[in-house]
Parts: C-alpha cells; sequence; structure tokens
C-alpha cells in the first residue's frame, strides 16, 4: 500500500470510524476506571486500551511493516518510515462519565513531518480530517478560517492537566485571561477543541501540557483550515504549551501569554 497521504488518510479514516464504533458499542454498563497514569485523576479504562489495540491491528494489517507511538503505549518503529500517532479515546474522563464529548485521533506522521489526520467523534459522528498541504475537511466541507474578532470579542477554549501544581498555575493564568476575552470554553479533549478552532466553534486554543497524540491530528486539521498552532517564542506546539487560531488572535494571545511566563513548568 502506497505512503501517499491520501492513502493514509483513507486508512486513518477507516480505522478511526472502526474504534469509534467499538467505545460507543462495546462500552461495559458500570464502566470502571482499569488503572491510573500520572496521577489519580489520570484514568485509563478498558476500551481505551481495546480501542488502542483495535487500531494498531487493523493498520499492522493493512501496513506491517509502520510504527506508532499511542497514549496507552503502543510503541513501536517500525521499517517504512511511517509512524501512527494515537489517541484511542483523546478526553477519556468524559468517556468515564458519559459526556459525550470524546474522540479517536489518528494522525500518520512520515519521517518528522504530519501529512494526514482525522478526529472522530464517535457520539455525533463527525469526522473532521485534513491533509497536509491539501486542506481540512468536516464530514466532506471543506473548512477555511474566516478573520478572527479581537481578544476581548473572542470565545476561546483551553484545559487543566492532572497534576494539582499545573492546575493550580492554569487556574491563575486564568484568572488573568478570563476578564481580557469573551468567555472560556473547557471541553475537555484537545483534539475536539483544535478541531473546534478549524470549523470556527471557538476562535482560539490554548493549553499546557499535552502529548502528542492530543494534539497530532487536531494541529493538523486546525493548521490546514487556516490556523497557527505554535508554542511560545516561536516553539514548536508541545507540552510546554500550545496555543492556536487564526494569526491576529493567535498575536494577542501569544503577547499574552508569554508576559505571563505561561510556559514555565509548574512541576519541574
Ligand atoms: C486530555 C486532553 C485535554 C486535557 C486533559 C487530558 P486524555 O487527554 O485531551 O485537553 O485537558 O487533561 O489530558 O487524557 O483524555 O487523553
Amino acid at each position: 500500500m502506497s505512503a501517499a497521504p491520501r492513502d493514509l488518510l483513507d486508512l486513518a479514516v477507516d480505522v478511526a470510524r472502526a474504534a469509534g464504533r467499538l467505545i460507543v458499542d462495546e462500552r461495559p454498563p458500570g464502566l470502571e476506571v482499569a488503572s491510573t497514569k500520572s496521577s489519580a485523576t489520570d484514568i485509563v479504562t478498558e476500551m481505551d486500551q481495546r480501542s488502542e489495540q483495535l487500531i494498531v491491528d487493523l493498520i499492522t494489517a493493512a501496513r506491517p511493516d509502520d510504527g506508532f507511538l499511542g497514549e496507552e503505549g503502543a510503541d513501536r518503529a517500525g521499517s517504512s518510515g511511517v509512524t501512527w500517532v494515537v489517541d484511542p479515546i483523546d478526553g477519556t474522563v468524559n468517556y468515564l462519565y458519559g459526556i459525550p464529548a470524546y474522540a479517536v485521533s489518528v494522525a500518520a506522521r512520515v519521517g518528522d513531518e504530519l501529512v494526514a489526520g482525522v478526529v472522530v467523534n464517535p457520539v455525533s459522528n463527525e469526522v473532521w480530517s485534513a491533509v497536509l498541504g491539501e486542506g481540512a475537511w468536516l464530514d466532506g466541507r471543506r473548512l477555511q478560517l474566516a478573520e478572527p474578532p479581537a481578544l476581548e470579542m473572542a470565545l476561546i477554549a483551553t484545559g487543566f492537566g492532572y497534576d494539582p501544581r499545573r492546575r493550580t498555575r492554569q487556574a491563575e493564568l486564568l484568572q488573568v485571561v478570563l476578564p481580557l476575552v469573551r468567555d472560556v470554553r473547557r471541553a475537555g479533549a484537545a483534539s475536539l477543541d483544535l478541531c473546534a478552532v478549524a470549523c470556527g466553534r471557538v476562535d482560539g486554543y490554548y493549553e499546557q501540557g499535552l502529548q502528542p497524540w492530543d494534539l497530532a491530528a487536531g494541529g493538523l486539521v486546525a493548521r490546514e483550515a487556516g490556523a497557527v498552532v505554535t508554542g511560545l517564542r516561536g516553539a514548536e506546539p508541545g507540552a510546554a504549551m500550545v496555543v492556536a487560531g487564526r494569526p491576529p488572535l493567535v498575536a494577542a494571545l501569544l503577547g499574552l501569554l508569554e508576559g505571563l511566563d505561561a510556559d514555565a513548568d509548574p512541576i519541574g
């Protein structure tokens, strides 16, 4: 199977839809926490593990030489040059509580470059997809962002980590940001926040503490829709900070967050 970005996207969409059906149709009644990771609130359910296993199995069946980087531990180098960056359930706490704001996020990286990505909300059945240099789509409709409002009229999404020290710092930042913007939204899944930027459901987004699988596919969708996705002080978007939106609004957000040293790591 060729590594053409479109072919990789088609496989990603099929696989993400299948994992989406699995986590909705086979969600056990009385779903429980299977284990925890960085803190007692950073949880994993059996469905996170089953979803990731299904994604790895389906992609390996189609492309046996590819590598993986998955939230639940899939970590294989591969020999084809293609690596799949996978979040089997982004928004796991929402999933546990039955809040319909979680997603399956799958991105294909060729070398160091993300070339295709898909984010599926299996409850709303919405599918955001993107191919590097070719655009972004929501359910097949091309996404192209309009000019954003000024900061004081902007709807901003953000999120909070699982470590109390980081949450304390994020609350301090929010105390400064909140009076300066229209309002804030906390959906609970970075991939959906970035897709919300891409389709204009929010004007901007920022969050500290994201992992590669949280932002791989959603970041590509946002960029291909015309957003900037960046870190502070010209850094790449990553754990230190992710800021996304149209350039003028991102410039205002960067000025604010850089002035607050928002990328300083409170965990050390
Ligand atoms: C979640 C992120 C979200 C963040 C949560 C959590 P998970 O990922 O998507 O943006 O605020 O703390 O990290 O753990 O549900 O895959």
